[in-house]
C-alpha cells in the first residue's frame, strides 16, 4: 500500500478507534472530553498529539479490567505481564481481536519465510504470556504443524525437534542459545534435525548471539516484537532482509517521541515508541508508552513491503529488565525484600552474563549482622526470599545477604541496578 492510502487508513481508523473509547472506557471518554478530542475533531494524523498518553501507571490504576473495551460477555480471552507492583498488568481480547491477532502474526510470518509445510515448536511458556498463544494461532492460520511444548525439560524438546523433524523453533533467542549448548554438551542425537527457521523474540538479541545460534543450530533466525499492552507479538517483525521489523501498520499506529518532553519526533529520529491500537476492542490503547526506545523507517523494504520498519530495540526508558525473557522491575523485588524480617532497606540488583545466560544476584544489607554467624538461619532466610522472588517473578534468582552498612549509599535516586552485561538486554 502506497504511504498515501495508508495514512488514509489509519487516519478513518484512528477517528473511529477514539470515539470508540469515549462511548465504551470511561477512563478515555473523561480524559478526552478534557483535552477536546473526539473522532470528527481530528483532522490528519498530526493531531493525534492532542491525545494525551497513556501509560502503565494508568492500566495500574484500572486494575484489573478498568480499561476493557468490551463486556465481560465479548471478552474471550484474558492475558497477563509484570506489572510495577506486585499486581500484573491485565489485557482482554474479543473474538474480532483474536482474530485480528492472528492475522498479524500470521503475515509476520510469512515475511519471515514460514509456510504451511513447516513443523513448528513453540517453546514459550504456554500461560498468561502472550508469546506462546499468539505465535500458536497465527501459525496455525498459515496451515504450519505445530508442537506445542512449552518451555523447559530440555532434553524432551530436542527429542521432539529430532524425531519429529521440527522446522522452525519459537522462542527466546536465550533458550534457543540455550538448548542449542545443551545440546553439545550432552551429546544429544541431531542426526534428523531439519530446522530452517528460529522464530525468536521477547528480549533483545545481538547480531553475535543471533549469528551463534544460527551456526549452532543451522537455521535463519528472525526477531519479533510486541508487548501484552499492545496485543502482544505480532506488533512487528522481521522479513528475510532482516533491515528493521516491520509494524503491522494498519492495526498499530506509531509515533517516536522524547521521552523527557513527550513531544513526537520528527522521521528518522531515536526516542521511545508509541503506539495507538487502531482496531483493538477488548483493550484499545490511546498512544500508549512503550518506553521501548527505537526508531522508524519509512523507506521501502528491499523485499518490497512498505509497511515502516522499526529499528531492534535500543534499550528502555525506565528500569525495566528482561531477564530470561521474564520482565522484571526493580519495584517488584522492593515489594518482596522489604515485607522480610531481618532485612533492612539496601539492595543491590546485580545482572551479569554467563556465556550468552542472564542471571541476577540480589544483594540484600541485613539489619543484624551476627546473623551472619548462625549459618542455619541465613540460609533460611536467603530460601524465604528465593521463594518469594520466584512466586512474584517466576525467575531463580540468587540472593547474596550481606552487612549492614556495606551496599552504597545515594545522595539523590537510588542506582539500584549494576547491569554487568556489557551490550544491554533488555
Ligand atoms: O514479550 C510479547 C512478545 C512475545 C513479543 C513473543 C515477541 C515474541 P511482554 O511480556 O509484555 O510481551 O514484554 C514486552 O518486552 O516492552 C520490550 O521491552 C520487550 N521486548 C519484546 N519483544 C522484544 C524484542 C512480549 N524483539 C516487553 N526485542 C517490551 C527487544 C523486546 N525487546
Amino acid at each position: 500500500m502506497s504511504r498515501a492510502d495508508m495514512s488514509r487508513l489509519q487516519l478513518d481508523k484512528l477517528r473511529h478507534i477514539v470515539d470508540y473509547c469515549i462511548a465504551n472506557v470511561p477512563f478515555y471518554a473523561e480524559r478526552l472530553s478534557a483535552a477536546g478530542v473526539c473522532g470528527s475533531r481530528i483532522k490528519s494524523l498530526d493531531d493525534i498529539k492532542h491525545i494525551p498518553f497513556t501509560t502503565k501507571e494508568d492500566l495500574r490504576d484500572n486494575y484489573p479490567f478498568g480499561l476493557f473495551g468490551a463486556p465481560m460477555k465479548d471478552i474471550v480471552r484474558i492475558h497477563a505481564s509484570s506489572g510495577t507492583t506486585g499486581k500484573p498488568t491485565v489485557v482482554g481480547y474479543t473474538k474480532n481481536d483474536l482474530n485480528m491477532w492472528s492475522d498479524c502474526v500470521a503475515r509476520l510470518l510469512v515475511s519471515a519465510g514460514v509456510s504451511d509445510e513447516d513443523i513448528v515448536q513453540i517453546s514459550f511458556g504456554y500461560g498468561l504470556f502472550t508469546g506462546a498463544l499468539g505465535l500458536h494461532y497465527g501459525l496455525e492460520k498459515i496451515g504450519a504443524a505445530i508442537i506445542p511444548a512449552s518451555s523447559g525439560n530440555s532434553e524432551k524438546q530436542i527429542m521432539l525437534m529430532n524425531d519429529f523433524g521440527v522446522t522452525g523453533l519459537v522462542s527466546t533467542p536465550t533458550y534457543a542459545m540455550y538448548l542449542s549448548e545443551f545440546v553439545k554438551e550432552n551429546n544429544l542425537d541431531t542426526g534428523n534435525f531439519r530446522l530452517k527457521h528460529g522464530i525468536f523474540g521477547s528480549e533483545s538479541c545481538s547480531v553475535e548471539m543471533r549469528a551463534k545460534i544460527e551456526e549452532n543450530f543451522n537455521l535463519f533466525a528472525t526477531d519479533n516484537y510486541g508487548m501484552s499492552e499492545l496485543m502482544g507479538p505480532g506488533l512487528s517483525g522481521e522479513c528475510r532482509e532482516r533491515d528493521g521489523l516491520h509494524i503491522c501498520e494498519d492495526h498499530f499506529y506509531g509515533e517516536i517521541i522524547n521521552s523527557d518532553t513527550g513531544e513526537s519526533l520528527p522521521e528518522g529520529s531515536v526516542g521511545e515508541a508509541v503506539f495507538t491500537t487502531l482496531t483493538r476492542e477488548g483493550f484499545p490503547m490511546l498512544r500508549y508508552r512503550t518506553k521501548d526506545i527505537s526508531r522508524f523507517n519509512y523507506d521501502i523494504c528491499k523485499c518490497g513491503r512498505t509497511a515502516v520498519r522499526m529499528d531492534k530495540i535500543k534499550g528502555r526508558t525506565d528500569d525495566m529488565l528482561k531477564i530470561k525473557g521474564v520482565n522484571v522491575f526493580p519495584s517488584q523485588i522492593e515489594s518482596v525484600l522489604l515485607g522480610q524480617a531481618h532485612i533492612g532497606n539496601h539492595y543491590q540488583l546485580v545482572v551479569t552474563r554467563d556465556g550468552y545466560l542472564d542471571n541476577l544476584e540480589i544483594r540484600v544489607e541485613l539489619i543484624d549482622g551476627s546473623l551472619l554467624e548462625s549459618y542455619k538461619e541465613l540460609e533460611n532466610l536467603q530460601r524465604n526470599i528465593q521463594g518469594k522472588l520466584r512466586s512474584v517473578l517466576g525467575l531463580d534468582a540468587k540472593v547474596s545477604l550481606v552487612q549492614p552498612q556495606t551496599l552504597e549509599r545515594f545522595q539523590g535516586k537510588a542506582k539500584r541496578v549494576l547491569d554487568l552485561r556489557g551490550e544491554k538486554n533488555i
